[in-house]
C-alpha cells in the first residue's frame, strides 16, 4: 500500500506545454462508498498519443492509498509513485490498467475531490481536484468516455448521482443498493462528478427546438424544496435563450443540478449534473433579496452555458481557463441583460470590474488573461481570468457586429466539438469568420495589466471640424514592461449643445499609441459621448467639463454613459472636498436635487436612478487614488451625502414615500428598480445616524415583507448606536435562525458595520455557536465581508483589521486550502495604501508566510504579493 500527501509547491509554465503522452479511449469507476472510508477502482483504457512526446505513463494522485495496481488484468508493481505522481515507464501501446484505492471523503475539509456536506457525499473536481480520487492524467486535454458505478447504504443514501444517462441499478445484501451511469459525451476528468445522498427532487421538462423532451431536476435537502422555483425557471430561459441566440441544443436526455452547503465556489457545469452553491439555488421572497434573484438567475445560466463553452468544447490546459470562463461569462451577462434591464447590468458588472479586476490589475497578482505561468490552477479562478476575459469577448462582438460574431461562434462550434482547444484557437475563429486581422487584439489576451486611454478634443469653428485625439498607455505589470498598443474599440456619439443626439453610436477602432478621429459638418462644438456602454476595458480620462457632463446626465441616449458622466461628477467632487474640505459643493448636490425631483415625478427607469442616486463605493474611488486612504476617502464621501441629505431632505423624504411598497410582493424589473430606489433613497436619509434615522430604518424593516426590503433595513441600521439596531439584529436571528444562507445574511450585516465597537462585535460572531470555520459561505459571511466591504475598519490604523484576518487565514491554511488563499485578497494591494497602513499589511502578509506548512494555494499569494 501507498500514500501520498502535499506536495511541494512548483511552477507550471505555458511554453512547457506537450500533448499528453496517453490517450484515455474508456474511463470505468466504481465507488464504494462505505462508513469511514471510501474505496475507488478505476479501470482505463489506455492507448499511446501519436502526438505524444513521451512513452511514459504519468498519473497524478493525492491523498490516497493505493491498494493495488493491475495491467491488462495482472497484478502489477513496476510503477513508482513520488511528488503526486505514478510513473509506469513505457507500459505498451494499448493496455489497460486499473488501479484500486482507497479515499477519505469524511475527513476532506479542503471540499476538492470527493468530500461530504451535511452528510452526503459530493465532488468538485475541477480544475484538479480528481487526482484526489484516483490516479489518473488530471488534465484537461484527455478526453475520455465515463461509466460510473456507485454502490452505497440504500437507506442512507437514496439518491445516487453520476453525469450522463442511467444505465442499471438494482439492490444488493445488506441493504446497499447501486446505480451505474454512463455518460457518451468523451469528457476531460475535470468535469467528472459524484452525488450520493438523501435528497429531495423537485423535478421540470424542457422541450428542446428539434422537440426533445429533456428531464431537468433539481435536488436539495428536504425542506428546501419550496425555493428552487425560480431556479428552475431560470435554467428553462437559459435552454431557450442558448437556443435563439447561438443555436445551441441541450442533447442529453436528463439535466441535474444538486445545491450543497459546503462548497468552495459558487457552482460547478459538471456534464449533465451541475453541483451548486446552496446560495445560487434557493432563493424564496422570504429568504433572498433580489440581488440573490438575479445571482441565481445569472449562475444557472453561466453553469448551463459551459455546457456548450467548457463542455463541448474545453481547454487544452488551465492557461486557457479563459477560453471557457470569459466565454461564458460574456454569455451569462448578455443572457441577464435580455432578461432585465440591460443598463442596469452593464452598471453593475462595470461597478464590479473596476471594483475588484481593476484592483488586481494595480496588484503584484496582475495577470494576463492567458497567463503564461502558475503554481496552484485554483488560484487563478480570478477576475483577470473571468470578468476581464468577458470583456474580451465583448470587444471581438462589437468589432464584428452580432451577426458576424454569430457566425464566428457557429464555426468555433463546429470546428472544435469535441476538441480541447486554446484562446488562440478561439480568436482565430472570430478572424477567419469576419475576414479580419485580429492579432494586434490578441495582445489583449497577452498583456496583463488595465490599459488607460487619454482623449483629447478639438473645435475648429472655421472648418466646421471636431477632433478626438486618443492617447492609449499600458501600465507596468510583474515580469511585463514596454507593451505594445492594443487594438481598441471606442464607441462614440456626439450630442449638440441642447442634448439632441447628432451622431449615433459609432466605433472607433485605436490601434495606434496616438490617433485623432475626424468629425465633419459640425455647425457647433458638440459634446462627444465616449466609451459607450463601457466598449472597452480601460481607464478613461477626458477633457469634458463638468457642464458637458452635466449634459450627457441628463441627455445621452447611452444608459451606461449617462450613469457614467454622473459618477464621473461625484469623483471629481469627492476628490475636491478630499483636497478642500471646505470645497463648494452646492452645484453637484442641486444637480442630485434635479435627479430627485425627476424621481418624484415618476419619470425614468427607477433602478437606474437608484444608481446615478448612488455616488461611486470606497473601492471604485480607491482606484482613482495615487495613494489609498480608505478613512479620508469616507470622510469626504460622508461629508457629501450628509450636505445631499441637509440639503433635499423633504425630497427625499416624499421619493421615499412615494416608492413605498404597495399590494402585492413582485420580482418584475420594476417591482425591483422601485425597491433599489427607496433603498438609495434610505440610505441617504439615515447616514447621519441620529434617533430619526434608526426609527425611519426600523419602519421600513416593520414594513418588510420580503428579504430585500429587510436587509436594506438592517444595513441602514448597521453603523447606528441606536437601540433600534440591537433590536432589529435579534429579531432577524430569532426569525431566519434556521435558514443557513440568512444567518450568513445576519453575519455580514454586522461585519460591515463602521461602528467604534467592531472588533468587539468581530470576535463574538468568531465565537458565535453558529460560526463553523469549515463551511466556506460562513467564513465568508464573517471575514470576506470584514474585509472587502468593511474598508474603513478593515484599514483600521490600530493594525486590528489586518489581525484579525491574518489569524483566520492561518487557521484556514490546514483545513481549506483555497478558501485561505481567496482570503488574502483584500492585502495584495497592500503597497497602494499610506506609509503607516502599508507597514502593517505587510507585516501580516509576513507573519503568514512565516507559518509552517504553508499550502502551495496561500504560499503562491502570498509570497507573490509581498513580491
Ligand atoms: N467552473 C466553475 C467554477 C469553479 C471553479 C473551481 C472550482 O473549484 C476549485 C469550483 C467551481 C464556474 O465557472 O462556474
Ligand atoms: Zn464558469
Amino acid at each position: 500500500m501507498r500514500t501520498e500527501n502535499a506536495v511541494a509547491p512548483k511552477t507550471i509554465y505555458l511554453k512547457d506545454y506537450t500533448p499528453a503522452p496517453y490517450l484515455a479511449k474508456q474511463v470505468n469507476l466504481s465507488f464504494n462508498l462505505l462508513p469511514g472510508k471510501t474505496i475507488v477502482t478505476s479501470s482505463v483504457d489506455y492507448v499511446k498519443n501519436p502526438a505524444g512526446v513521451s512513452s511514459d505513463l504519468v498519473l497524478d494522485g493525492e491523498d490516497q492509498t493505493v491498494i493495488s495496481v493491475a495491467l491488462n488484468g495482472q497484478p502489477f508493481e513496476d510503477y513508482t509513485i513520488a511528488d503526486g505522481q505514478m510513473t509506469i515507464v513505457n507500459p505498451g501501446h494499448a493496455f489497460s490498467l486499473t488501479i484500486v484505492s482507497e479515499i477519505h471523503p469524511e475527513a476532506n475539509t479542503a471540499l476538492e475531490g470527493l468530500y461530504q456536506s451535511q452528510g452526503n457525499y459530493c465532488t468538485q473536481c475541477e480544475a484538479e481536484g480528481f487526482r484526489r480520487i484516483t490516479y489518473y492524467q488530471d488534465r484537461p486535454d484527455v478526453l475520455s468516455v465515463f461509466t460510473v458505478r456507485i454502490e452505497a447504504d440504500a437507506l442512507a443514501y437514496p439518491v445516487m448521482l453520476s453525469n450522463g444517462n442511467l444505465q442499471e441499478e438494482g439492490m444488493l445484501a445488506d441493504g446497499r443498493h447501486f446505480r451505474v451511469w454512463h455518460d457518451p459525451f468523451p469528457k476531460p476528468c475535470y468535469l467528472f462528478a459524484l452525488v450520493a445522498g438523501d435528497l429531495e427532487r423537485v423535478a421540470d421538462t424542457f422541450t428542446t427546438m428539434t422537440g426533445r423532451k429533456v428531464d431537468l431536476h433539481i435536488y436539495v435537502r428536504a425542506g428546501d424544496e419550496g425555493q428552487c422555483s425560480h431556479a428552475m425557471a431560470s435554467l428553462k430561459k437559459s435552454m431557450q435563450w442558448d437556443e435563439e441566440v447561438y443555436g445551441r441544443e441541450y442533447q442529453l436526455d436528463l439535466f441535474n443540478i444538486v445545491a450543497v452547503s459546503d462548497f468552495n465556489m459558487g457552482a460547478m457545469e459538471n456534464t449533465s449534473l451541475n453541483v451548486f452553491n446552496t446560495a445560487l439555488v434557493l432563493a424564496h421572497q422570504e429568504t433572498a433579496t433580489d440581488s440573490d434573484f438575479m445571482s441565481v438567475e445569472g449562475v444557472i445560466g453561466h453553469e448551463y452555458f459551459h455546457n456548450w463553452t467548457g463542455n463541448r468544447v474545453t481547454c487544452r490546459d488551465w492557461f486557457q481557463l479563459s477560453l471557457k470562463e470569459g466565454f461564458t461569462v460574456f454569455r451569462d451577462q448578455e443572457f441577464s441583460a435580455d432578461m432585465n434591464s440591460r443598463a442596469v447590468l452593464r452598471i453593475d458588472d462595470v461597478n464590479t470590474l473596476r471594483r475588484l479586476q481593476f484592483s488586481e490589475d494595480g496588484s503584484p497578482l496582475a495577470h494576463a488573461v492567458q497567463p503564461d505561468q502558475f503554481i496552484e490552477i485554483s488560484n487563478f479562478y480570478t477576475k483577470t481570468i473571468y470578468d476581464k476575459g468577458a470583456e474580451l469577448i465583448r470587444m471581438q462582438h462589437t468589432l464584428l457586429g452580432a451577426e458576424t460574431f454569430r457566425k464566428a461562434t457557429d464555426l468555433y462550434f463546429d470546428r472544435f466539438d469535441g476538441q480541447a482547444v486554446t484562446c488562440d484557437d478561439f480568436v482565430q475563429c472570430m478572424a477567419d469568420a469576419s475576414g479580419r486581422d485580429l492579432s494586434q487584439f490578441f495582445r489583449w489576451y497577452k498583456q496583463a495589466g488595465t490599459p488607460s486611454l487619454q482623449v483629447s478634443s478639438h473645435y475648429d469653428a472655421s472648418h466646421q471640424r471636431y477632433t478626438l485625439t486618443f492617447k492609449q498607455s499600458q501600465p507596468d505589470t510583474p515580469e511585463q514592461t514596454n507593451k505594445q498598443p492594443l487594438h481598441i474599440p471606442v464607441a462614440v456619439g456626439l450630442l449638440d449643445a441642447f442634448g439632441q443626439e447628432l451622431l449615433p453610436t459609432r466605433v472607433l477602432e485605436v490601434t495606434e499609441r496616438e490617433q485623432t478621429f475626424t468629425f465633419a459638418d459640425m455647425a457647433d462644438r458638440p459634446v462627444p459621448s465616449i466609451l459607450r456602454g463601457f466598449s472597452a476595458p480601460v481607464k478613461l480620462e477626458t477633457d469634458l467639463s463638468d457642464d458637458d457632463l452635466r449634459l450627457l446626465q441628463v441627455y445621452d441616449t447611452d444608459g451606461f454613459n449617462k450613469w457614467e458622466a454622473g459618477q464621473t461628477l461625484a469623483l471629481r467632487t469627492i476628490q475636491r472636498v478630499m483636497d478642500q474640505p471646505e470645497a463648494d459643493i452646492t452645484q453637484f448636490v442641486a444637480d442630485i436635487g434635479t435627479l430627485i425631483a425627476q424621481g418624484l415625478s415618476g419619470q425614468g427607469d427607477k433602478a437606474l436612478l437608484a444608481r446615478a442616486l448612488s455616488l461611486p463605493l470606497l473601492g471604485v474611488i480607491a482606484q482613482h487614488q495615487a495613494v489609498i486612504d480608505p478613512a479620508a476617502i469616507d470622510a469626504a464621501r460622508t461629508a457629501i451625502l450628509i450636505q445631499i441629505k441637509r440639503t433635499h431632505k423633504e425630497a427625499l423624504a416624499a421619493l421615499y414615500d412615494l416608492n413605498r411598497n404597495s399590494g402585492e410582493f413582485s420580482m418584475t424589473p420594476e417591482a425591483m428598480g422601485r425597491r433599489a430606489l427607496q433603498h438609495a433613497v434610505l440610505e441617504i436619509l439615515t447616514v447621519t445616524n441620529g434617533t430619526g434615522c434608526a426609527a425611519r430604518s426600523k419602519a421600513h424593516y416593520d414594513a418588510a415583507d420580503n428579504m430585500t426590503d429587510r436587509v436594506t433595513a438592517l444595513a441602514c441600521l448597521a453603523d447606528s448606536d441606536q437601540p433600534q439596531r440591537a433590536e432589529v439584529f435579534a429579531d432577524f436571528y430569532a426569525r431566519f435562525k434556521n435558514y443557513p444562507l440568512v444567518v450568513d445574511k445576519w453575519f455580514s450585516l454586522q461585519a460591515i458595520a463602521n461602528r467604534e465597537q467592531i472588533f468587539e462585535d468581530l470576535a463574538m460572531l468568531r465565537n458565535h455557536a453558529d460560526f463553523n470555520i469549515k463551511n466556506p459561505n460562513r467564513v465568508r459571511s464573517l471575514y470576506s465581508a470584514f474585509a472587502i466591504n468593511n474598508p474603513v475598519k478593515f484599514h483600521d490604523p490600530s493594525g486590528k483589521g489586518y489581525a484579525f484576518l491574518r489569524d483566520v487565514i492561518i487557521e484556514l491554511n490546514t483545513i481549506n486550502p483555497q478558501i485561505a488563499a481567496r482570503m488574502v485578497t483584500p492585502l495584495r494591494e497592500w503597497k497602494r495604501y499610506t506609509p503607516a497602513l502599508q507597514a502593517q499589511m505587510q507585516a501580516a502578509l509576513e507573519a503568514i508566510l512565516a507559518t509552517p506548512n504553508l499550502s502551495g494555494d496561500v504560499f503562491e499569494i502570498v509570497s507573490k504579493s509581498l513580491k
